[in-house]
This record gives structure tokens, C-alpha cells and sequence, in this order.
């Protein structure tokens, strides 16, 4: 090998070690919460592959895959979500809902359900910025993706478990309130989801709706939301109705089924 060559060669390295690999996690507690989760260590997107997957075979209600990165992970509309080696969790889990109405309120209820789990291994409240948003004191830890693929709900939750590059500066990690693994993060994510389902199976659409409203950080804020068509409403979000759409109060009173929500200071 000549100098050249040589160089290039330690500098790939170098980068390579740099960017954490071979990640490997230790996934001992959340394969007893899920011994069928699927572990990848690089993706393009958890929630592309499980839909590519979906198109050939089908997988049981609550099947998961998880990855420790992902090359091109997605949010709402397309945009970007940044899932750097060793510093994220991305899951996608599979809901099979019985009916439309569990259709609309399984994105607010697994971002109800992600909140507890957090608030719970962390030690400091987090809680759901309508429609998605899971923040801790005001800032994004984790964002929920739902995506119907025929009636089956491929659910998307990206957890930023340590500061990451390219994370914009309203995000925060796992690292900035406690010092919590992969493993035992993704074990009590997990676990949520799963007992959460489980119960909302039994006690109905109330026992959903009960935890989408009480984990709101929304509710009660004076908010401005714009919708997809780019119209902006301003007011108080007063309620989360029973379909999961948010109620914003002010010259009138409106409905909100999609829109991106800031809250105002007063
Ligand atoms: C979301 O979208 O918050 C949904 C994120 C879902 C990610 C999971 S990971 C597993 C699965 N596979 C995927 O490909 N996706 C799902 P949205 O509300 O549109 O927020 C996206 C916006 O959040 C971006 O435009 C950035 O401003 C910001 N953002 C990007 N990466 C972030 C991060 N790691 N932490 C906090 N904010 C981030």
C-alpha cells in the first residue's frame, strides 16, 4: 500500500471510530419486555422498513423493530429527523387498530404513552406538545410518526438519548436530566406502549383519551397553529375532543385535525 493509500485508509478509520462503530447494545431488558423486537444496527428509516416488510409478509399486532441509526429518518411531511449512531433510539412498532376512531387518537396516545416512560426514567416531567412533540422543559426529545399502511398503523418514535450533531437547538436528550442506556430506555418505552395498548384494548376509547389529556402541555395554552393549507389560528387551545382534533378558542372557536402548534407566552 502506498503513503497515499495508507493515509486514506487510517483517515476512514479514524472517521469510523469517530462516528461509534461497531455500535453494539446490550438489549437484554427490553427483549424481556418484547422477546420479538428486531434489533438493526443501521437503516435508512425504521418506519420504511417495516412497511417494505409489511408488503411481503404479514407481522403481529405490536411487532417493533429498533435501530441505532438512521440514514434518512423522516418526521411530518417529509421533513428530516436526525438519528445519529449511539446517540438515538429510532422505533417503529405495528398497531392494528379495530376501528377509525383508534386510527386518529393512536398517534396522541403513543406520544402520551412515550411522555410517561420518559418522565418515568428520567426523573423530570415530560410531556406532549399537541399533536406529537414530547418535550422536557420546553424542548424536543422525542417526535412520533404514525403512518397507515391498509389499516394497520406503522408508528414511528425517535428518542434523542445524548446530544447529537445535527439535533436543531429546541431538542434535548435523555443525557441532559439522567444518566439512562439504550437498553433501559428503550425497555421502559417499551413497556409503556405495550401495557398502554393492552389497556386501552380492555377499557376503550375513555382510558386512551384519559392519558392524551392528562400528558398535554398543550391544553390550556394560549397557541398559534398553522394547518397544512398555511392558514394561521391564534387562541387558547380549550380542549382535545374525543376524536383526538384540538380545540382552539378565540374570535371563534375551531377545530383542528393536522397542524404544527407553537405555544405562546402570555
Ligand atoms: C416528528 O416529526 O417529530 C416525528 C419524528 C419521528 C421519528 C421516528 S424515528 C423512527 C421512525 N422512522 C422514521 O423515519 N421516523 C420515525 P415533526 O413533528 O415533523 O418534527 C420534525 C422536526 O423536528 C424537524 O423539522 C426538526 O426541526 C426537528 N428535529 C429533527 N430531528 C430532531 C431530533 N433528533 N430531536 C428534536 N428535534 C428534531
Amino acid at each position: 500500500m502506498d503513503s497515499t493509500k495508507r493515509l486514506a485508509f487510517r483517515l476512514e478509520n479514524l472517521q469510523v471510530f469517530a462516528l461509534g462503530y461497531p455500535f453494539e447494545v446490550n438489549l437484554e431488558k427490553s427483549l424481556s419486555v418484547d422477546p420479538g423486537l428486531e434489533y438493526l444496527e443501521t437503516i435508512d428509516s425504521t418506519n420504511l422498513e417495516l412497511s417494505r416488510r409489511l408488503q411481503a409478509e404479514s407481522h403481529p399486532d405490536l411487532f417493533a423493530l429498533v435501530a441505532a441509526e438512521q440514514t434518512a429518518g423522516r418526521g411530518r411531511l417529509d421533513r428530516p429527523w436526525v438519528s445519529e449512531p449511539g446517540t438515538s433510539i429510532s422505533l417503529s412498532i405495528l398497531l392494528k387498530p379495530t376501528s377509525q376512531i383508534e386510527i386518529g387518537l393512536i398517534p396522541l396516545f403513543v406520544g402520551s404513552q412515550v411522555a410517561r416512560a420518559l418522565s418515568d426514567s428520567i426523573g423530570t416531567q415530560a410531556r406532549v406538545k399537541w399533536p406529537n412533540d414530547v418535550l422536557v422543559a420546553g424542548k424536543k426529545i422525542s417526535g412520533v410518526l404514525s403512518e397507515l399502511s391498509q389499516r394497520e398503523v406503522v408508528v414511528g418514535i425517535g428518542i434523542n438519548l445524548k446530544k447529537q450533531r445535527a439535533a436543531p437547538d429546541t431538542s434535548c436528550a435523555v443525557s441532559d436530566f439522567a444518566d439512562r442506556g439504550f437498553d433501559e430506555v428503550l425497555a421502559a418505552v417499551l413497556r409503556s406502549l405495550r401495557t398502554g395498548w393492552q389497556r386501552w384494548l380492555d377499557g376503550g376509547n375513555e382510558f386512551a383519551l384519559s392519558q392524551i389529556r392528562a400528558a398535554s402541555l398543550t391544553l390550556g395554552q394560549q397557541v398559534r397553529a398553522i394547518l397544512p393549507n398555511g392558514e394561521v389560528l391564534e387562541g387558547e387551545a380549550v380542549a382535545i375532543e374525543d376524536d383526538g382534533r384540538l380545540r382552539i378558542s378565540g374570535d371563534q372557536s375551531h377545530l383542528v385535525s393536522a397542524a404544527d402548534v407553537w405555544h405562546l407566552r402570555n
